[in-house]
């Protein structure tokens, strides 16, 4: 298959001997029991995409458009690539923009609480599986491989460190149930050993930790570490292989204001004429879905997804169409800065949305595995592959009452 095996740095056996009282358990002696043995994965792949051959998402903290766009971190790296000016977030706070940015919905989530989101929810690494395409998460200052905990903290000074919340994939149960996946899921220690031994995946996950981010800090902090981080990777050929990378915000740090997000799109995928120049199509955390699964002619998760509009660099060599906000409230008046009700909303439940079984867009269907466990509930869907997508003020219309 398109997995090499040779990487796996301890056995499962191994995992089952040393495994804390509790996957979640946050208590420094079990975590540090755990890190001992917890088992890692160095999965490759190499399949050809239609605009790049891997892709690299960095999510930064809570930071206004404007904000990013003037620091000179984040201006150095917006002048190697394209500025995507009108990427708007899905809801505050931060959790529910992660979820969304994998599974393709967020359930109505409204805050930041330990969250798990059903076994039978799909998220994009099903999609990238079914392709053979190799993945990975590196979250900076998680203890060890596959840790389920809520948060760990600097040892020595108290801080935030890591938090569940910004890690996407941890959140789905699809995941954690599978030693294997979890396996995946990695530390910024382990994102230089997998460079160094040239063992990076195709799709990766980036969150920095809570300084780093610039969640309790600043966007002057986040650049910092933006540039030791990333700039020494444009010109490293274990990273740069075809790659795509987008540096985004998970929301606006004004809730009174629309959460757009300032992101930028960069790497030796991006053709050389586009460089510095700013697209202005509508985008949202669910275009980052939408554009791998054109690049790689992925199935659909059948959510959000299915509508979300591809990066035009690479709906251009897709032959996807870019499509604007066409309903009222125009997209101006739209401020996506409150969750719809959902299996996760604390003031207003709503039953688990169904995936539309038949979606298609350019040709690309449903997961069959999604298929196979919601077609029975059709009626119930309310995803219909449209762009405009719902948020606290404008609920989805269900078929049925809440
Ligand atoms: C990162 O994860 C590895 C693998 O589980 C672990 O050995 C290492 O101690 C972790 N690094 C940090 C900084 O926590
Ligand atoms: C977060 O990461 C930075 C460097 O990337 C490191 O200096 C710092 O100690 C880490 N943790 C905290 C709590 O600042
Ligand atoms: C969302 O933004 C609108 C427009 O500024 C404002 O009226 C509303 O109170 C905001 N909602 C929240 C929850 O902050
Ligand atoms: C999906 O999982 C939820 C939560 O466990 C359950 O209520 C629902 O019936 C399941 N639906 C299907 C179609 O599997
Ligand atoms: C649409 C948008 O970007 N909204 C705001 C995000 O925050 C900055 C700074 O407050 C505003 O200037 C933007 O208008």
């Amino acid at each position: 298959m398109f997995f090499s095996t040779a990487a796996v740095v301890a056995t499962l056996a191994s995992v089952a001997v040393a495994a804390p009282a509790s996957p979640t358990a946050t208590d420094p002696a079990d975590v540090y029991a755990a890190q001992a043995t917890a088992l890692t994965q160095s999965p490759t792949s190499k399949v050809k995409g239609k605009a790049f051959d891997r892709y690299v998402s960095i999510w930064f903290e809570n930071t206004d458009y404007d904000m990013a766009a003037a620091d000179p971190n984040f201006k150095f790296f917006a002048e190697k690539g394209i500025i995507l000016s009108n990427n708007i977030a899905v809801t505050h706070p931060s959790e529910p923009n992660y979820m969304a940015a994998v599974g393709g919905d967020y359930f109505g989530l409204d805050g930041d609480p330990f969250t798990q989101v059903p076994q039978n929810v799909s998220s994009v690494v099903d999609l990238l599986e079914d392709k053979g395409i190799s993945w990975g998460l590196y979250q900076e200052d998680m203890p060890y491989t596959g840790y389920q905990g809520f948060d760990w903290v600097n040892q020595k000074t108290g801080q935030n460190d890591y938090v569940r919340k910004h890690n996407p994939e941890i959140l789905y149960n699809s995941v954690v149930t599978s030693p294997e996946r979890l396996a995946n899921i990695k530390n910024t220690t382990m994102f230089f050993e997998d460079l160094k031994a040239n063992k990076l995946p195709q799709w990766m996950f980036i969150t920095p930790n809570m300084t780093s981010d610039g969640h309790d800090t600043s966007v002057t902090v986040a650049g910092v570490w933006l540039k030791q981080f990333l700039a020494p990777l444009l010109d490293d050929p274990n990273f740069m292989d075809n790659t795509l990378v987008l540096l985004t915000f998970d929301e606006n740090e004004t809730y009174s204001i629309q959460n757009r997000v300032f992101s930028v799109l960069l790497g030796d995928a991006v053709p050389k004429e586009l460089v510095g120049t700013t697209d202005d199509n509508y985008y949202n955390h669910y275009s980052e879905i939408s554009t791998v699964e054109a690049n790689w002619d992925l199935h659909t998760l059948g959510r959000w997804d299915v509508g979300a509009n591809v990066f035009s660099y690479v709906a251009a060599k897709t032959g996807d169409r870019l499509r604007k906000w066409s309903t009222t409230p125009p997209l101006n008046e739209r401020y996506f800065n409150t969750s719809y009700p959902g299996i996760f909303n604390s003031k207003k439940w709503a039953p688990q949305p169904v995936p539309d079984c038949h979606s298609r867009r350019n040709g690309r269907t449903t997961l069959p595995a999604i298929k196979k466990t919601w077609e029975q509930e059709q009626d119930k869907n309310y995803y219909h592959g449209q762009l405009e997508i719902p948020d606290g003020a404008n609920p989805p219309v269900y078929p049925y009452t809440y």
